[in-house]
């Protein structure tokens, strides 16, 4: 009886968890769309003043409620020598997001490479 109900419980209640990388350059805009998509979807989530952002070093991590889904972000920080630690996410993530500054085109070849790293690991 205490499984039927505890099923029952967590079919009702409990959010289907995802995790989401989001990577690319430093200075791509990464946490800057993560703390918007914070003040977008969470109700409460009152947001920091975008001008307070500064680079990351490690990660960020940031949870979105949609409907029955919650994802988790994980925020990583983009300069060259933090890149190779994005691979050790990988296998624990559900999906992907890609941010590209398209107003920087100086790097958008350094960003595809970036991209590429994990095909082809340096
Ligand atoms: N104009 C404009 N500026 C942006 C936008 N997104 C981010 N920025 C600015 O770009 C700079 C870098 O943004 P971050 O969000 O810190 O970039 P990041 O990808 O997290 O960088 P790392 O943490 O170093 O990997 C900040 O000064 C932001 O205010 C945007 O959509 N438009
Ligand atoms: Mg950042």
């Amino acid at each position: 009886m205490y499984t039927l109900l505890s099923g029952l419980y967590k079919y009702m209640f409990q959010k289907d968890e995802y995790c989401i990388l989001i990577l690319g350059l430093d200075n791509a805009g990464k946490t800057t769309f993560l703390e918007q998509s914070k003040t977008r979807f969470n109700k409460n989530y009152k947001g920091m003043s975008l001008s307070k952002i500064t680079t990351t070093v490690g990660l960020n991590i940031g949870t979105v409620d949609f409907g029955k889904a919650r994802l988790m972000f994980w925020d990583l920080g983009g300069q060259e020598e933090l890149q190779s630690l994005w691979d050790k996410y990988y296998a624990e993530c559900h999906g992907v997001i890609y941010v590209i500054d398209s107003t920087d085109e100086e790097r958008l070849s350094e960003s595809k490479r970036a991209f590429d790293l994990p095909l082809h690991p340096r």
